[in-house]
């Protein structure tokens, strides 16, 4: 996949907060060995600021992570900036650009972004009902499922190797964890867990953000 303008030697930042979806990017990041600079934005007082108080709605007018800063230009959205950070390694980010593979991989980064990430989100709000929060889980366990069958069949979500795809999930399937959900069901996918979470990349993003 061509990125005319932008190059491995780009000036990024990389905004997060830790153990959210920015642990993805930050994964690949380190996975790739981009130079890429961290800034934390922390919660505080009802909004997000990073630096010296620095209000982070300059930066996403949302206030949410991750973004990031390429050239000075603003990429938010963890699913493009997983795929803009491919595009600077393809050699070790592989993102198919042709073919059954192309349409696979952007299958696999929509399913988690809106049968997984998106399908969390309600759980962290301290008003939900219970009966909501069962269905969800219900639901994420299917969305388990589903990769577990991929799982059966490929050694990643992309592939026989490591992608940008494979960081999301590891990311947006740990938070399971917070919910008691257990992951007895899935064998495959708690065992590729443990794959990516040994990897030096994971280690080192997980150390960054205090998380280890
Ligand atoms: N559509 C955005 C959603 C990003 C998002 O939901 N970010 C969450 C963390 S996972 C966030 O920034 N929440 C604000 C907070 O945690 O304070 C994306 O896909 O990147």
């Amino acid at each position: 996949m061509a990125n005319g303008q932008f190059k491995e030697c780009s000036i990024m930042k990389l905004f997060y907060i830790s153990g959210t979806c920015a642990l993805a990017p930050h994964i690949v990041i380190r996975d790739a060995g981009l130079d890429v600079e961290l800034v934390e934005v922390r919660r505080e007082n009802g909004g997000h600021v990073y630096g010296n108080g620095i209000d982070y709605r300059r930066v996403n007018p949302l206030g949410k992570v991750p973004a990031l800063e390429v050239d000075g230009n603003i990429i938010t959205e963890t699913q493009v900036i997983l795929r803009f950070l491919a595009t600077l390694k393809p050699d070790l980010l592989p993102f198919p650009s042709s073919g059954m593979a192309h349409w696979r991989m952007l299958e696999v980064l929509n399913f988690i972004t809106t049968e997984i990430h998106r399908t969390f989100s309600p759980l962290w709000s301290a008003h939900i009902a219970d009966a909501h929060r069962r269905e969800i889980i219900q639901n994420i366990g299917r969305a388990f499922s589903r990769f577990e069958s991929i799982l059966g069949k490929n050694e990643y979500l992309g592939g026989n190797s490591f992608s940008v795809a494979d960081a999301y999930a590891f990311v947006a399937t740990g938070w399971a964890e917070l919910f008691d959900l257990d992951f007895e069901p899935w064998p495959l996918l708690s065992a590729y867990r443990e794959r990516i979470f040994a990897r030096p990349g994971t280690q080192t993003a997980l150390r960054e953000q205090g998380l280890l």
